[in-house]
């Protein structure tokens, strides 16, 4: 065997519970890669898959083993590549990915058990690492990645990776299994049958807190993408689709077409797709006639002096008439905040919380769950972090890490978030405001339906409280319907 490649994201449980099932297609596009130029290899995308294949007492060795990972699973990442180093003490162990990818030097320098990180996209680089673990070219020789030599020093090669040409589809054309379709996002929602497809990558904006700014957009070919969406319509009966780009509307030519082929060929699908906030109302008439009924799009915050320092130029303007936009056509829209950002004060925090209400009431736009800050490896937010104290200079992404501050936040303590001027007891109440608001924009059978999901199951609240909760929620609807 020549390699195998693994996504270490988080548990199987997670993925469904949270997001549904999705389909890793960086690691998709490595191996096709791979199996295109002949090597022959496997894809371990589940846990089981993964912990089978380390305990099989018959495994075949591989030369080569590369894992991707986010910063939220890089943890699991490395209890992988730990276990990978100790069953194939010979093979070559590489990662990549959002995370590894943008802490290169610290990865190498925290975990003996990576040969080589690359920095950026590995669609190319993959088949010259694979040569190399073959024992056909040397190290050197290969742009993109660091890693360490013989002597034991850093070496970082070249700049970090961008590939000219992404190539097409035939990644994504794969013999799914049912699974996927029935715990994916828009099943939940709309009990259809869905995917998730990239028409895509790269979006060349410059938000302090986005691990993939500034990165030139690419596209694969109309006729691909809608090739290969009525391939998996009529193969697996698929009724929705889940773009996964960040960038999918930044074209409007590219987006009207893709609709405008979605609808000669009679698919009938039902589709959701992140965006930016500024587009035509025309182009959202075009995207719902096309099958587009739910969307996203970040404002962030809604203060002036926030939008300045994020570097979105996004604003408050954008996202009004983007809502109204969107009631007008008739495509759900859901905005996404972020609090505690730099130099936001409680003051800038109330900002986002008002215009959220006020998007509601006037077009019943779901402002969904409020993120606090949290700062990734390589973004500008790590640099502001360092600069103003918040982050040790010397901070290490790859070392253990616990934060309890965090759970204060409702967030994960293995991940820094931005603390400066907003405090525990202000993010409550806040996101408190948000969740009403939220709630608020709901239909009562889709209000009822979340309220189930999200309240009445979970184990760690008393009834009582649930109960409390609930009445206050349907009383705030009740009031809310009857004025
Ligand atoms: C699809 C997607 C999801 C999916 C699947 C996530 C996944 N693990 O793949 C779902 C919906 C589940 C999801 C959830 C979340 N996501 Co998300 N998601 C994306 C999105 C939009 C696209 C990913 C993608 O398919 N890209 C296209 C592929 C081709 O690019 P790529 O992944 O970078 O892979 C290339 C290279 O990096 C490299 N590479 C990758 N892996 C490896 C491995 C090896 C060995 C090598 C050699 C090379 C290599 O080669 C690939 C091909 O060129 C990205 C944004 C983005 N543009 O990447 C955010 C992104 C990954 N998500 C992000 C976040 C924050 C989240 C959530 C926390 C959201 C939330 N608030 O709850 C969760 C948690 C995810 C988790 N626990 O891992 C952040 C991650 C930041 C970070 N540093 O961790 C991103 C980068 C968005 C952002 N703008 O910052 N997400
Ligand atoms: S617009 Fe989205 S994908 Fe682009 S840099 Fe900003 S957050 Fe990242």
């Amino acid at each position: 065997m020549d390699y195998i490649l693994i996504d270490a994201p988080m548990t199987f449980e997670d993925r469904s519970e949270n997001f549904g099932y999705f389909i890793p297609y960086n690691l998709y596009i490595l191996d096709y890669n791979l199996r295109y130029a002949g090597y022959k290899g496997r894809l371990l995308i589940d846990d089981n898959e993964v912990n089978d294949f380390f305990s099989d007492k018959n495994k075949q060795v591989p030369s080569l083993i590369g894992i991707s990972s986010t910063t939220y699973s890089r943890f699991n990442a490395i209890k992988i590549i730990k276990k990978a180093k100790v069953c194939f003490p010979n093979s070559k162990v590489i990662t990549g990915g959002v995370h590894f990818g943008n802490c290169p030097e610290d990865a190498i320098k925290q975990i003996p058990e990576i040969d080589i990180v690359v920095r950026g996209e590995g669609d190319e680089v993959i088949i010259d690492l694979m040569k190399n673990a073959l024992g056909e070219i040397p190290l050197d020789k290969i742009n993109g990645i660091t890693y360490r030599d013989k002597e034991g020093c850093i070496v970082s090669l070249g700049n970090r990776l961008i590939v000219e040409s992404i190539g097409d589809v035939s990644f994504m054309d794969q013999n799914f299994q049912k699974e996927y379709f029935e715990t994916n996002w828009l099943h939940k929602r709309m009990k259809i049958p869905a995917l998730n497809v990239l028409t895509g990558r790269g979006c060349p904006h410059k938000c302090i807190f986005c691990s993939v700014a500034g990165i030139k957009n690419r596209k694969y070919s109309v006729k691909s993408v809608v090739d290969f969406i009525e391939k998996i319509v009529n193969k697996f009966g698929i009724k929705g689709i889940r773009f996964e780009d960040d960038s999918l509307t930044m074209d409007s030519s590219y987006i009207v077409n893709i609709c405008d082929e979605i609808r000669k060929r009679n698919l009938n699908i039902i589709w959701y797709c992140q965006s930016r906030a500024n587009i035509d109302l025309q182009i959202l008439r075009d995207m719902y006639e096309g099958g587009c009924r739910f969307i996203s799009v970040g404002l962030e915050s809604a203060s002036p002096k926030i939008q300045k320092i994020l570097g979105k130029n996004i604003s408050n303007e954008h996202v009004l008439q983007f809502a109204q936009r969107c009631s007008e056509v008739g495509i759900n829209c859901y905005v996404y905040t972020i609090a505690s950002l730099p130099e936001e004060t409680p003051d800038d925090l109330q900002m986002t919380i008002d215009f959220a209400q006020s998007l509601r009431k006037k077009y019943g736009t779901g402002v969904g769950r409020m993120m606090v800050a949290t700062i990734y490896p390589g973004t500008k937010l790590e640099n502001i972090a360092i600069e103003k104290g918040i982050l040790q200079r010397n901070f290490s992404w790859n070392k253990s890490y616990y934060n309890k501050i965090n759970t204060e936040y409702d967030q994960v303590p293995y991940i820094p978030i931005y603390i400066e001027h907003i405090t525990p007891e202000i993010y409550k109440k806040a996101s408190k405001a948000m969740r009403v608001n939220y709630a608020l924009s709901l239909s009562v059978i889709d209000l009822m339906k979340v309220s189930y999901e999200q309240l009445f199951i979970k184990k760690d609240i008393s009834l009582k409280k649930k109960l409390h909760i609930g009445f206050t929620i349907i009383a705030k609807k009740m009031k809310n319907l009857i004025i």
